[in-house]
């Protein structure tokens, strides 16, 4: 018996090589055959989470039909390779992501945990009263609250990067405000409300200067671009494996190792141990000190599944067909009377928030809904943002390499159908 992460690296994604070959890959997602209200499924809701190809729903199936068992401690055939598989996982998510050592693979339940984990542990070790954590004023909750709550517990100070009217960041106000207090940057890669994709070897580059470790919110990014952390220079990278086609609760935390060796565990428990006595205890070493009790291993297999997946398609390609989708998408809405697209950054990556004059956002979803079209409708989890545009809520269309022109224009005649409904 093949162990599961073997099997999933086979065939289905072959033959798929740029230019994209769209339909054959639909083909691998057995999601988007299905109907919704009589319609066939739109599914256009991609920043929330990415559908599964059949080799990551195969890969999780694999692993409990034949492998089901605790890994790092039996020693009986099937945790071995278990934890082959699971091992196997972090060493793709390794070369993905081009971190240097497989210690700096972090498994945690997805971005909102990675983040956590770096604020309560680097945090809460390195962060002291009167000190300064800046993020950007386009985050997701997931990457403001985390830092309000180590503020409060240490007395340090939380400090915001403005950006423009497109949702660009500002980056004199960005080195303005770097300074001799500021102990961490956290920013997002690319914005789930606006598109925008963030500048951050560059702001990377500015934090270094003054010798200020970043970490960087990839939850939006690493489903549609290629990432490479060495040449990003940052000291922390996040992502969600339910984003990147893989499966819910399961993500990574990237960490240099010389940050990740100074830091205390984040959660006690087995495994994150070397030796325990009711005196004291040993830690592991990395990157087990972080993942403390039995992990989801199904969802590391499938994410390893889905890192294969998606790097045999190719992340030049996704990118580019994703860009050509957005300025087809975006060409498209605009002709809609009374239509206003909310972030309309240079740089943007495959999502488009937008208000129609006078029908609130749930209701063009609703709509949509019924037309078979998955869009989200609301806050997007970044209320500032929302605050800063003036609106209280945006419909959001968001892409993947799976979707279609065909597709859009099916978002657009619902988007029009939206008009004759509330106008
Ligand atoms: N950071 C960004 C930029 C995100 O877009 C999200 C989720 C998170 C962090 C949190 O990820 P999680 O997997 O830990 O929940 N964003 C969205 C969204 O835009 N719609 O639903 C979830």
């Amino acid at each position: 018996m093949k162990p599961a992460h073997e099997v999933t690296d086979a065939k289905s994604w072959r033959g798929a090589r740029s230019p994209l070959d769209v339909a054959r890959i639909r083909e691998d997602f057995p999601i988007l055959k299905r109907q919704v209200h009589g319609k066939p499924l739109v599914y256009l809701d991609n920043a929330a989470t990415g559908q599964k190809p059949q080799v990551v729903i195969d890969a999780v199936n694999r692993y409990y039909a034949t492998e089901n068992s605790n890994i790092h401690r039996g020693i009986h055939f099937l945790s071995e390779i278990a934890t082959a598989d699971y091992e196997e996982s972090r060493a793709k998510v390794k070369r993905f992501l081009n971190a240097s050592d497989t210690g700096e693979i972090i498994f945690v339940r997805g971005t909102t945990e990675g983040i956590n984990l770096v604020a309560q542990s680097y945090g809460r070790r390195f962060v002291k009263q009167g000190d300064e954590i800046l993020i950007s004023a386009m985050e997701h909750h997931s990457n403001i609250v985390p830092w309000q709550i180590l503020c409060e517990q240490v007395g340090a100070r939380l400090r915001v990067v403005p950006m423009n009217h497109d949702g660009e960041l500002l980056i004199e106000e960005y080195e303005r405000l770097l300074n001799d207090r500021t102990k961490l940057v956290s920013v997002a890669h690319v914005s789930n409300a606006l598109g925008t994709v963030n500048p951050v070897k560059q702001l990377v580059e500015m934090a270094h200067r003054r010798k200020i470790p970043v970490l960087l919110d990839g939850a939006q990014a690493a489903p549609h671009m290629k990432v490479d952390v060495q040449e990003l220079g940052c000291d922390f990278y996040a992502f969600s494996g339910h984003k990147l086609f893989g499966p819910t609760g399961i993500g990574i935390l990237y960490g240099k190792s010389k940050h990740l060796e100074a830091m205390p565990p984040y959660q006690g428990g087995g495994d994150m141990i070397s030796l325990v006595t009711f005196e004291k205890t040993h830690y592991n070493i990395l990157p087990y000190k972080f993942e403390a009790g039995t992990p989801h291993i199904a969802g590391g297999v499938g994410l390893g599944a889905a890192v294969d997946y998606l790097s045999g398609i190719g992340l030049e390609a996704v990118t580019a067909y994703e860009k050509e989708l957005l300025a087809y998408a975006t060409e498209a809405l605009c002709t809609v009377q009374g239509l206003r697209i909310i972030g309309t950054a240079k740089e943007k990556a495959a999502v488009l928030s937008f208000v129609l004059d006078g029908v609130h956002p749930h209701d063009i979803g609703t709509v949509l809904d019924q037309e078979g079209v998955a869009i989200r409708a609301g806050h997007h989890c970044a209320m500032p943002v929302m605050q800063r545009f003036g609106v209280p809520a945006t419909a959001r269309a968001s892409f993947a390499f799976y979707n279609t022109k065909e597709e859009v224009d099916v978002l657009v005649r619902a988007v029009h159908k939206v008009l004759k409904v509330f106008r």
